[in-house]
């Protein structure tokens, strides 16, 4: 594939480790989430250089790493540069802009979404950092990579230093529609910042779409829908759905792993007929966590038969812990699996296993594997790449996937998911009584169904599509 050629610099909010200091002694220690589970396969693959924040403040000077740039074992294929914030930029830049305003907006949560104009001024600055560290590393061929809300000033602020660079833009999270846009103080700056791209990257179509709409409406620019662009400066931007993926093949294969089944044996041994429910997100307000706790509290409400017969197991990655809005949800979930529990549990069952950590991937996958269905039914999500990552784990078809139509994912695997509302607490309780009484036949139909789609569109097709089609249409644009 052409795009094998080209060095590739990733720029993203994080890299995709966190440094620790212990005892004067420095460890990396793989951080988790969307982002780092689709790109990481990519960079160890193909190599190149991945740029961003380290996860502490004053990294590079407290932890003594001067030469700012680390290379990884040489089996492991691309180096990392650590973009050093301070405590206050930490803050304003990424607990304030980024995660306070940002997020919730982008994700329709307008009334969570904090303006504060000391937010933007760090949000500003880290941008011009984080450029002025790419531009060091910059020799003139590469192809530069940005992801995500936290950069979206990063290209234009890139371009205006040099205008031959090849700027492509990924947006993980979803892109609202004009009328939730605008309504944010700076909108147009955000909109010129993504702008200084060659080719701006979307889940969906629908994201793609309200992009387009943003840039012809709040910008006047001359937009083109049918071919994807936009003008700036005589220039054209590329604008595309490329809905991201995981590495299927590293899921199914572990899947297959002994290990694997451990989960399952040890569950199976205190009751061997148990069904088990899955859910796997960080705790973040976005995935719909206490509307879900409020629908099994419902299931077990409307469906008594299945007491002591299904457990429902919530695992949570610790998110954002610093930020108001996600202490408040910590303490309204515990409570809440506390009243559930307290509510049904008897002396040798309880409806709901909440895991609040991180658990190692192959412990995951062993709960995947284990699982009879799988419920991912954020109120809003970009993609949701654990719907993928279920399916993939389920070589034998014995699984039902229930999933949201909010969540991007939606666009490919509706048709053979059990679709629903997450507001909707009845609904979701009649479909997983639908999904416990679907003959097996139909289950494997339809997950099988489901694994070749993420099976055919995996994540190294994603990264070819994304980059071929930069190369096209970079070249047809003559420039
Ligand atoms: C953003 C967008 C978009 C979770 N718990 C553990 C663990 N995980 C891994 C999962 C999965 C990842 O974290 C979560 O990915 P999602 O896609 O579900 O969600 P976000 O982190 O919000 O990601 C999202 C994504 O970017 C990619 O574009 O899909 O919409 O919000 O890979 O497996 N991994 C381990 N232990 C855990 O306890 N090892």
């Amino acid at each position: 594939m052409m795009y094998e050629k080209k060095k590739i610099i990733v720029v993203s909010n994080r890299v995709p480790y966190n440094v620790i200091k212990s005892n004067e002694n420095i460890k990396y220690k793989k951080s988790v989430g969307g982002l780092i589970t689709a790109l990481d396969p990519i960079m160890s693959k193909r190599g190149g250089l991945w740029i961003g924040w380290g996860g502490q403040a004053g990294i590079n000077h407290s932890l003594g790493i001067k030469a700012n740039v680390w290379h990884k074992s040489k089996d492991e294929g691309y180096s990392l540069k650590f973009v050093n914030l301070t405590k206050n930029e930490i803050r304003g830049y990424y607990h304030g802009f980024s995660n306070r305003t940002l997020w919730p907006l982008f994700h329709g949560f307008m009334f969570q979404s904090h303006f504060n104009n000391k937010y933007w001024e760090y949000y500003l600055s880290v941008n011009r950092k984080f450029a002025s560290e790419v531009l060091e590393e910059i020799s003139g061929n590469e192809l530069i990579w940005i992801q995500d809300y936290h950069l979206t000033l990063l290209p234009n602020l890139l371009r205006e230093k040099n205008k031959d660079l090849k700027l492509l833009f990924f947006l993980h999270i979803p892109f609202p529609n004009y009328e939730i846009f605008r309504v944010l103080p700076r909108d147009k700056q955000i909109l010129k910042g993504m702008l200084g791209c060659n080719l701006i990257g979307f889940q969906t179509k629908t994201d793609a779409c309200n992009f387009l709409t943003c840039c012809k409406e709040i910008l006047n620019l001359k937009v083109n829908f049918e071919r994807c662009e936009v003008i700036v400066d005589e220039r054209s931007v590329s604008v595309k759905n490329f809905p991201i993926s995981i590495d299927f093949k590293k899921f199914n294969n572990l899947s297959q792993n002994k290990d694997a089944g451990k989960v399952l044996k040890s569950i199976k041994k205190i009751n061997s007929d148990i069904k088990l429910i899955i859910s796997v997100e960080r705790l973040d307000y976005t995935k719909g966590i206490k509307e879900k706790l409020l629908s099994i509290e419902r299931f077990f409400e409307k469906y008594p038969e299945y007491k002591r017969k299904v457990i429902f197991i919530q695992i949570c990655v610790p998110s954002r812990t610093k930020i108001r809005e996600y202490i408040d949800l910590k303490k309204e979930v515990d409570e809440l699996v506390g009243r559930i529990n307290g509510r049904f549990a008897e002396e040798t069952w309880s409806p709901v296993k909440y895991i609040y950590k991180v658990i190692p991937q192959i412990k995951l996958i062993s709960f995947y594997k284990a699982s009879d269905i799988c419920l991912v039914i954020p109120l809003r999500d970009g993609m949701n790449l654990v719907a993928k990552e279920y399916v993939s784990c389920k070589s034998e078809g014995n699984g039902a996937l229930i999933l949201s139509e909010f969540a991007g994912a939606a666009e490919e695997m509706k048709k053979d998911s059990i679709m629903v509302n997450p507001y909707d607490s009845e609904e979701v309780a009649d479909s997983i009584n639908l999904a416990l009484k679907m003959p097996v036949e139909e289950r494997k139909k339809k997950i099988f169904a489901l694994r070749k789609i993420v099976k055919d569109k995996d994540i190294f097709n994603w990264a070819g599509n994304f980059l071929n089609y930069f190369i096209k249409t970079f070249e047809n644009s003559g420039d």
